[in-house]
C-alpha cells in the first residue's frame, strides 16, 4: 500500500493482455514472416470488429486520425464542414488536411458535444458535410443532427474516437451518421497499440476507403486515386483480437471506479459532472469534471493533484480554435461554451487498474 501511494497516476495506462498470449499470437507472423499489407490478423480482426460494434461495414486502418482523414476523403467533399472546437487536435487537422474548410460550432452545455440548436445557422451554401465528436464517449444528439443533415443533403461523419463498443438505443454507436470514426490508440478503452476504423453506412465506400489506405494502388500495374499510407499491421491487429476478449471486464472495472467518483463528487457545489443518458451503454472512458463556482479553480485542482503525483489532464483545452495554427482565422468568442468549459474541465485519472483507494485518495484532494 505505501509503494502505492507513491507510484505517479497518469490520466490513464494502457491496458494489456497476458504477454504469454501476446507471443503466442506472434508465433504465426514468425512463421509465414507476413507482417502487414493486410495479412490473415487484419481480416480476423475487421471481422471480429464488425461482430462487436454491430456494424455491417468496417474498414481499419492504422490509427483513428488517418482513420478519419481518409473517411473525408473517401466522400469526395468540398467547401466546409462544420465540427467542434471542443476536441483533440485531430478532428479539424483531418478536415483541414483534406483542403476543406473547418466551421465551428459551439457545444452543448451539458454534455459538451455539438450543440445541435446552432448547427442550421452556420449552414451556408458551401457546406458539405458535418463532424460532430461524440466528446468524453458522451453521444451527441444523433437524431437531430441526422436530421438537420438530411434536409440540408449533408454527410455527417462521427468522430467516434471515444465510444468504442457504446450503444445508443440498443445500436451500435458507429451506426449512426454515413460514417463513423473509432480511435484503437494505446490511452483509448479498447486498443490495437495504434489503431482505428471507420464503420460506414453505404458498402459502395469500402473500395474507396481500402485503396485509399494502401495508395490508391488497385493492382499490381494500376493505381487509380492518390492514397496514402494507413494500413494497419498485424502486430496491431494481433494485439486488437487479444484486447477485444477482456474489454467487457475492462469496461466493467472502469464502470466500477467511475461510480466510484460519483458517489464521491455528485452533488458537491460548484463541482459538475456529466449527467448519463440512459439510452446509452457507455464506456466510461473519461471522468470529465467541472469547476464551475467552486472554491478552487480547475487550475488550482490541477496543481495540487500534480504535486502529489497525480497527472489529470486539461482535455480539450486549449479549444481548437484557439491553436496557433487556427486562431488567425478564427474567434474562440463565438464558441463562448466551450471556451468556458475547456477552461473550467479536468479528466481526472481513469483506467482498469486504477484502484478504488487511489479514487478516494483523488477525491480527498479536491475535497480536502
Ligand atoms: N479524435 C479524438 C476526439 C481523439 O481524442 C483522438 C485521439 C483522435 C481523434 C485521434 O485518434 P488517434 O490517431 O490517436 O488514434 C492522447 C492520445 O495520443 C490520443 O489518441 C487521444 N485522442 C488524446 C485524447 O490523448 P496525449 O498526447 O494526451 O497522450 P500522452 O502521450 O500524453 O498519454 C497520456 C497518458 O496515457 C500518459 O500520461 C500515460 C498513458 N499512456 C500513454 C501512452 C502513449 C500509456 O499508458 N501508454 C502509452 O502507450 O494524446
Amino acid at each position: 500500500m505505501a509503494d502505492d501511494r507513491k507510484r505517479p497516476i497518469a490520466v490513464t495506462r494502457s491496458s494489456l493482455p497476458p504477454l504469454e498470449e501476446y507471443v503466442e499470437m506472434l508465433k504465426p507472423l514468425w512463421e509465414s514472416a507476413w507482417l502487414t499489407n493486410m495479412g490473415e490478423y487484419h481480416r480476423q480482426f475487421a471481422e471480429q470488429l464488425k461482430t462487436y460494434l454491430g456494424t455491417p461495414n468496417l474498414e481499419l486502418f492504422v490509427n483513428g486520425h488517418m482513420a478519419l482523414e481518409l473517411a473525408l476523403q473517401a466522400m469526395d467533399l468540398s467547401g466546409e464542414v462544420i465540427t467542434t472546437p471542443f476536441t483533440f487536435a485531430s478532428t479539424a487537422h483531418a478536415i483541414v488536411r483534406n483542403g476543406l474548410t473547418p466551421v465551428f460550432c459551439d457545444i452543448d452545455p451539458v454534455n459538451y458535444t455539438l450543440d445541435a440548436d446552432r448547427l442550421e445557422e452556420l449552414i451556408t451554401d458551401r457546406t458539405t458535410a458535418i463532424v460532430p465528436v461524440h466528446v468524453y464517449g458522451n453521444v451527441c444528439d444523433v437524431e437531430r443532427i441526422g436530421e438537420i443533415a438530411r434536409r440540408h443533403h449533408l454527410k455527417v461523419i462521427y468522430d467516434a474516437a471515444h465510444t468504442f463498443g457504446e450503444t445508443y438505443d440498443g445500436r451500435g454507436i458507429g451506426c449512426y451518421g454515413d460514417a463513423a470514426m473509432f480511435s484503437f490508440h494505446a490511452t483509448k478503452v479498447f486498443h490495437s497499440i495504434e489503431g482505428g476504423a471507420v464503420a460506414f453506412r453505404d458498402e459502395k465506400l469500402a473500395p474507396a476507403l481500402y485503396e485509399l489506405k494502401n495508395f490508391g494502388i488497385t493492382g499490381y500495374e494500376s493505381v487509380d486515386s492518390v492514397g496514402a499510407n494507413g494500413k494497419m499491421n498485424e502486430f496491431q491487429a494481433a494485439m486488437g483480437i487479444l484486447n477485444l476478449r477482456y474489454v467487457d471486464g475492462e469496461i466493467g472495472k472502469r464502470r466500477a471506479l467511475a461510480r466510484h467518483y460519483r458517489g464521491r463528487l455528485d452533488g458537491v457545489e460548484g463541482i459538475r459532472l456529466c449527467p448519463e443518458d440512459p439510452r446509452v451503454r457507455y464506456n466510461y472512458a473519461y471522468m470529465p469534471v467541472v469547476f464551475d463556482g467552486y472554491r478552487k479553480d480547475r487550475d488550482q485542482v490541477f496543481a495540487e493533484l500534480a504535486a502529489r503525483d497525480i497527472h489529470a489532464r486539461k482535455y480539450f483545452y486549449p479549444c481548437v480554435n484557439s491553436y496557433a495554427c487556427y486562431r488567425d482565422r478564427y474567434d474562440p468568442a463565438l464558441t463562448p461554451v466551450a471556451d468556458r468549459i475547456s477552461r473550467q474541465v479536468l479528466t481526472l485519472p481513469l483506467y482498469a487498474s486504477l484502484s478504488p483507494d487511489d479514487v478516494d485518495r483523488i477525491c480527498d484532494i479536491i475535497l480536502q
